[in-house]
């Protein structure tokens, strides 16, 4: 694969990591980006004058298979655990798997289009018997937006999950601020399976917190006092969203995340899943989209 066929004018860079994994570098008008071709995976975003959208953990994973920790992981047919199939691996089956990347579109100035598409496979029909295509493009310019559409291939109706994973850095964890799920009704993974309604103005950090609100399409502001800078999240066809951040115990659990970074980063999310779970006939196509903004707060 060469990587003049993907793009004009920007710079636009395929190579392959030690791992034998494939990474795309692109860098522009816009600013510059990495993605990994496993899981059509955004792992670095830098919009040109400003910091880093995206965190990336220091101990991160490259190999073949294993999910990358930070960016934006992309989470289909199922989010989290698989119910009734504990062999399954987490979050689905196409974080780990290779996109083809279609288009690179990369101007000297404007935006760059980085579309990425996957099929099912004999593979992924033996572990999730329903055909599908997807395909994500994502926009990158002062701000980012991802779309993504799910079609069924099949011939039989399918139900499905799926999430944008982003982990976003954070200067503080401790003064982080989530508003705009007020009044939203959320599943508390760290307590029991029962719905809780949030009455809080905002969503703040002061203990491991991983909570999936259902039947939300609000528009969300992540606010970094300490790095003063504020996050604006919107989003269309998705009706949940997540809020993570693992903190102490968890961090130090996972091999993949140095111990010290839980209070760099959180991952708000623009999910369906649950009850929010997707009902899609045969020939039809789900389309969630998300944009992504960064402002500085002086
Ligand atoms: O989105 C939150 C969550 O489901 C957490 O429960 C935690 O498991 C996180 O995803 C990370 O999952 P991963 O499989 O990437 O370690």
């Amino acid at each position: 694969m060469n990587s003049d066929s993907y793009s004009n004018s920007g710079k636009s860079n395929l190579h392959t990591h030690p791992s034998g994994l494939t990474f795309l570098e692109i860098e522009g008008g816009f600013g510059s980006a990495e993605f990994c071709l496993q899981g059509a995976h955004l792992t670095r975003f830098h919009p040109r004058g400003q910091g880093a959208l995206l965190f990336l953990s220091r101990q991160s994973f490259f190999e073949k298979g294993k999910a990358i920790r930070g960016g934006i992981p992309v989470i289909f047919p199922w989010f989290g655990p698989r119910e009734g199939h504990p062999e399954s691996p987490m979050h689905g089956l196409v974080r780990t798997r290779d996109w083809k990347l279609e288009e690179a579109t990369v101007p000297e100035s404007g935006d760059a289009s980085v579309l990425f598409s996957i099929q099912s496979t004999p593979e992924t029909l033996g572990a999730w018997p329903f055909p599908f295509e997807l395909k994500l493009r994502f926009n990158l310019g002062a701000s980012l937006s991802v779309l993504w559409d799910v079609k069924n291939t099949g011939t039989e109706p399918f139900v499905f999950e799926q999430a944008l994973h982003p982990y976003f850095p954070v200067a503080d964890i401790h003064q982080l601020q989530v508003h705009g799920l007020k009044n939203s009704r959320y599943h508390d993974k760290t307590a029991g399976p029962e719905l809780q309604t949030d009455t809080e103005d905002h969503v703040g950090f002061t203990r491991e917190t991983d909570r999936l609100y259902v039947d939300t399409e609000a528009a969300l502001r992540v606010d970094d006092a300490a790095g003063a800078k504020r996050l604006l999240i919107t989003k269309k066809g998705s009706r949940s969203s997540v809020v993570w951040n693992p903190w102490i115990a968890k961090a130090a659990a996972l091999a993949d995340l140095a111990d010290d970074e839980w209070q760099g980063f959180v991952c708000v999310e623009q999910v369906n899943a649950k009850q929010n779970a997707i009902t899609l006939a045969p020939g039809r196509t789900h389309r969630m989209e998300a944009a992504f903004s960064m402002e500085t707060l002086r």
